[in-house]
């Protein structure tokens, strides 16, 4: 049965997005969410339960976007949701310290040993933000290299040739952006690390950090080549450059420990976000006890937060990295997103269109081209016209994607064999009406 939805232009989502307009930039308080890459208009969301969302006209979906990754056990699992109420009845936030976040920081300690100490922050662009200014502070250097296609949020100075939304929009280096930060933000392509030495070779005593996705999820998904991150970590120890990895995405999701344990590469730094908050705003940063007591009231390097540490947060965090120690949770993560990975590849393949996947845990994507994909110039020349009926199809068939060509799908805890076989097939019927 094909096509499942047809009143997405014309039911309550659209009237919602008239009266959004009036109000709020583009309709959207997050540009990712506005739909234009992929024309139409964004359906509002009125419930979520497990693996599935309902939009205001009650049309209902298999949801592969899971508010961006954080929501790897589904939509109001039970225990995030007990935990939740009953931290909000004793009361939502009290600006002085709870033993939540001291458990909190247990937890992730437990899972990432690179890290020593953690400061708990609101989103992952403020754990970004801190950790390139406690990398500057420690090391008394100014210049920071990101690369091209990693989106790191949305901070000054690395709104340059970002991904995600800034390059699903066009403006992969952001308007407002002064010449200063530009200066002292190094550009290098990703999973080149002959370019990173390269550039070290003349300028590594002033670099103060590099900062990377380990897996880029955000020009969709591109795995590191192998050896890459194991060659950056030797470059950042020979030149003293302190290496970040921004797991807000990796961490938690392509394995317990994240892409650090997945690879066995130590950052010296880690940002977090997403799966840490489990649906509600929490990000972190955290490191060697070394590096991490630069940090405020200890250390010379400012930061703060009105509401980091939050107790509501902590118990949506504290309750999902729980959920998470079911030992099968990650076995089956890795079993269903290897039969959609391969599924989506069979209905392209039987469709005769032309793709390539990727997948790296329980993130994946599908690029609409008829070549391998490693870095932002081979990703951006996918066919975004051809994502973009490929989306279409799947949402009137009843499949909630990213609705930009440079994302990921996330698969949750929730999503049962059935969920993925349902999708298979929509993404069977999809390639055929492309
Ligand atoms: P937030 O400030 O959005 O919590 O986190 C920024 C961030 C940092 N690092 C990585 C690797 C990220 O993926 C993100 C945010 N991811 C996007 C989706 N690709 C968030 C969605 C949005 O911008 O609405």
């Amino acid at each position: 049965m094909f096509p499942v939805i047809n009143n997405l232009a014309t039911g309550r989502s659209s009237e919602a997005f008239r009266e959004a307009l009036k109000h709020i930039p583009g309709g959207v308080n997050s540009p990712v969410r506005a739909f234009e890459p992929v024309g139409g208009q964004p359906i509002f969301i009125q419930s979520g339960s497990g693996c599935h969302i309902k939009d205001i006209d009650g049309n209902e979906y298999i949801d592969y976007v899971c508010s961006w990754g954080p929501l790897i056990l589904g939509h109001a699992e039970p225990r995030v949701t007990k935990e939740v109420k009953a931290a909000v009845e004793r009361g939502t936030s009290f600006g002085a310290p709870t033993e939540l976040e001291t458990q909190l920081a247990k937890l992730i300690k437990g899972l990432m040993p690179s890290i020593e100490k953690v400061r708990m922050v609101n989103s992952g662009t403020e754990a970004t933000m801190s950790a390139i200014r406690l990398a500057r502070g420690f090391t008394g250097r100014d210049l920071v290299i990101k690369f091209e296609g990693c989106y790191h949020g949305h901070v000054d100075g690395l709104l340059i040739k970002a991904g995600s939304g800034a390059t699903t929009l066009g403006v992969p280096t952001s308007a407002g952006v002064p010449q200063g930060y530009i200066d002292s933000t190094v550009i290098l392509p990703f999973n080149d690390s002959d370019a990173v030495e390269g550039f070290c070779r003349e300028r590594g005593k002033e670099v103060a950090c590099i900062i990377l996705e380990p897996v880029a999820g955000n020009m969709g998904v591109v795995p590191p080549k192998p050896g890459y991150l194991e060659k950056l970590r030797e470059i950042t120890r020979n030149y003293g450059i302190v290496l970040i990895f921004d797991e807000v995405m990796t961490g938690f999701r392509v394995s317990p420990g994240g892409a650090q344990e997945l690879y066995g590469v130590k950052p010296d730094l880690t940002t977090l976000g997403k799966v840490i908050g489990g649906g509600l705003p929490v990000g972190a940063y955290g490191g060697s006890a070394e590096i991490m007591d630069h940090i405020s009231p200890v250390g010379p390097v400012y930061q703060a937060g009105t509401l980091s540490g939050n107790p509501v947060a902590m118990s949506a965090g504290i309750a999902t990295l729980e959920g998470l120690k079911d030992g099968n949770i990650y076995r089956q993560l890795e079993e269903k997103s290897q039969r959609l990975a391969d599924g989506f590849e069979k209905s392209a393949r039987d469709a005769g269109v032309k793709t390539y996947h990727t997948r790296v845990g329980s993130m994946l994507c599908t690029f609409f081209i008829d070549n391998i994909v490693y870095d932002y110039k081979t990703a951006t020349s996918s066919d975004t016209e051809r994502y973009a009926r490929y989306f279409n199809n799947m949402l009137q068939g009843g499949v909630y994607l990213a609705p930009s060509q440079f994302e990921a799908a996330f698969i949750s805890a929730a999503h049962s064999d059935s969920d993925i076989e349902i999708t298979i097939e929509a993404s069977r019927q999809a390639m055929k009406h492309l």
